[in-house]
């Protein structure tokens, strides 16, 4: 394989450290044994130290990849001409696991066969979770690791509800703006922010160029939709798509490393009628492009036809399903009604299919959702589809607020990932308006993460809170540093501070602008602290000690509320 890559990199490429933190990779503890008795893989799993100014550390899930190596004067210069390094080349592929129609070499399989792959190891150190979870959560289907063995740049992770939630950031170019250094830059810089996976929407020209970049420089898994690229190569008239083209496309992008592609399977003849009515028809790109197909042509969808087919291509290769939502409501009006739901049926039987070739699989999910039909996806989803990882789009609570849609879907976001999705596919401002710049992929990844983690503590993953504590801690200390740089966005976090107090002595002060220093909770209660501790009280008691002190200063000073103006 031809590792330099063609083409300009006008773009800068963002590198160095996130602010207070260094880039760190923590040795994995090997296994007693190995299969065939030989040596294990040594494994690291990266982390970021965030350092405090009080001697303490806090290591944190990692998405960022080598970009973050180095210090900040002395950035990483990863070379993105040559690619990262080939982290799972040298990683053992086990022998080919039993399927129901033969044998395959996937993690699916393998998992089932009990087989612990190095990728299963990395993953459950990654998560800080017995591998053996790790294993099972796979077997029955309930998790995926998405790892093409043509991508062996990328750092496994795993999605599936049993461990930290997981978030998607789209990017891509349109026929109209963007090019492929921007493109490399923007998945740079969304896993800078904690982006786990990264889904390539590009249309329009140099498609297959583009992916490549990004693939040969992404420290994490890349999905993309075929169906796109197919459309391009029939000049965007989809009657003109034929299921040859289609596969040929899968073909061509498994080859290049693709790690999970949306497959519209689920989009057949019959269900198009039941979105006549719709208030907003059918809003998926995918879902309307294989529609389209099937009224021209009035005849089953060949994606649904040749299922079988399409496994067997991505078993060879690990590619896991995202079967699509292409008949997802668009609007609240829309949500959880009959079009949605009976696609949702037809994924839980390909679900089955691909199983039971091997192929991982998760299930995508809506879309514009108002919040008392929420749960009901879920548990639909996971009665339907064997509990297949759920990920969604959002989803948005309400269709009132356009320019503020990543705070409209983050609400659903965050109420579904409590009901158990896996991932979230994140929401930028600019949804429904235009194609998100740089700022806003920041502002969606920071948006999901919030989302995500608030749901990993609602589920008590046994990791999640160690972060908000730590915060807390410094907040609670005026360590203003520290509770910027455990922040998820550290900079934008330092620069609201630094707008009304920027001199360094308010980095230690004991209160911000906001209430002042006379009227700071915090302080008011360090300091009942601290009068319980040297008059030996608790706080109840040291509270009520102050307020008879404070009472009797009252007395002693007239006891009158308005004082008379001292005069000079
Ligand atoms: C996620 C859940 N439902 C949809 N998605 C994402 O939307 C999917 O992963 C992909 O990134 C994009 C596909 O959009 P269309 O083609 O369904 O509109
Ligand atoms: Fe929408």
């Amino acid at each position: 394989r031809a590792r330099a890559l063609s083409g300009d990199t006008a773009t800068e490429i963002t590198t160095g450290p996130i602010v207070g933190s260094t880039k760190v990779y923590l040795p994995v503890p090997p296994p007693g044994t190995t299969p065939d008795g030989a040596a294990p893989t040594v494994l690291a799993v990266p982390a970021r130290r965030i350092q405090l100014t009080n001697g303490e550390h806090l290591d944190v899930y990692d998405t960022s990849g080598p970009y973050t190596e180095g210090t900040e004067t002395e950035p990483a210069r990863p070379d993105v001409r040559a690619g990262l390094s080939r982290l799972r080349a040298s990683w053992r592929v086990p022998d080919a696991a039993p399927t129901d129609r033969g044998t395959a070499r996937t993690q699916l399989a393998w998992a089932r066969a009990g087989v612990v792959t190095d990728e299963m190891r990395f993953v459950a150190a990654r998560e800080g979770v017995d591998v053996e979870l790790v294993r099972s959560e796979v077997a029955r289907g309930r998790a995926v690791i998405p790892a093409n063995r043509n991508h062996p740049e990328q750092e496994p992770m795993i999605i599936g509800k049993k461990f930290a939630v997981k978030i998607n950031a789209n990017i891509g170019n349109s026929a109209v703006t963007s090019s492929i250094e921007e493109e490399v830059e923007k998945m740079v810089w969304a896993a800078r922010w904690g982006a786990d996976t990264l889904m390539d929407l590009s249309t329009g020209k140099q498609i297959h160029e583009t992916r490549e970049w990004i693939l040969r420089n992404a420290p994490i898994p890349v999905g993309t939709v075929p169906i796109y690229q197919a459309l391009e190569k029939v000049k965007g008239d989809p009657a003109a798509l034929t299921w040859e083209v289609y596969r040929d496309t899968v073909v061509e992008q498994a080859e290049q490393g693709v790690d999970y592609m949306t497959v519209h399977a689920g989009v057949l003849l019959r269900y198009v009628p039941l979105t006549a009515r719709r208030v907003t028809g059918i809003v998926s790109r995918g879902g309307s492009i294989m529609a389209a197909w099937c009224l021209a042509h009035h005849r089953e969808s060949f994606l649904y036809e040749h299922f079988e087919e399409l496994c067997e291509i991505l078993a060879a290769y690990d590619v896991t399903f995202s079967l699509g939502d292409g008949l997802r409501p668009g609007s609240i009006a829309d949500a959880n009604d009959a079009a949605q739901l009976a696609e949702l049926r037809t994924l839980g039987e390909l679900t089955q299919v691909a199983k039971s070739h091997g192929v991982q699989v998760m299930i995508e999910g809506p879309g514009h959702v108002p919040m008392h039909k929420i749960a009901e996806n879920v548990r639909l989803e996971e009665e339907w589809c064997d509990e297949a990882p759920f990920y969604t789009l959002g989803p948005l609570a309400t269709d009132i607020a356009p320019a503020y849609d990543h705070i409209t879907s983050a609400i659903g976001a965050a109420m579904i990932a409590q009901a158990g999705t896996a991932m979230l596919c994140y929401v930028t401002p600019k949804e429904h308006l235009g194609l998100p710049d740089r700022d806003d992929v920041k502002v969606g990844v920071i948006t999901y993460k919030i989302a995500a983690h608030s749901a990993d503590l609602a589920k008590g993953h046994p990791r999640a809170q160690e972060r908000d504590d730590a915060l807390s801690k410094a907040r609670f200390e005026f360590r203003w540093t520290d509770q910027f740089n455990l922040a998820l966005d550290p900079d934008t976090a330092r620069a609201f501070h630094d707008e009304t107090l920027p001199a360094e002595p308010a980095k230690t002060a004991h209160f911000c602008s906001m209430c002042g220093p006379k009227f700071c909770s915090m302080r008011i209660s360090a300091d009942v602290r601290a009068y319980a501790e040297e008059h030996g009280l608790t706080s109840v008691e040291a509270i009520e000690a102050g307020m008879a002190e404070k009472s009797e200063e009252f007395v002693d000073a007239g006891g009158r509320v308005y004082l008379p103006v001292a005069s000079s």
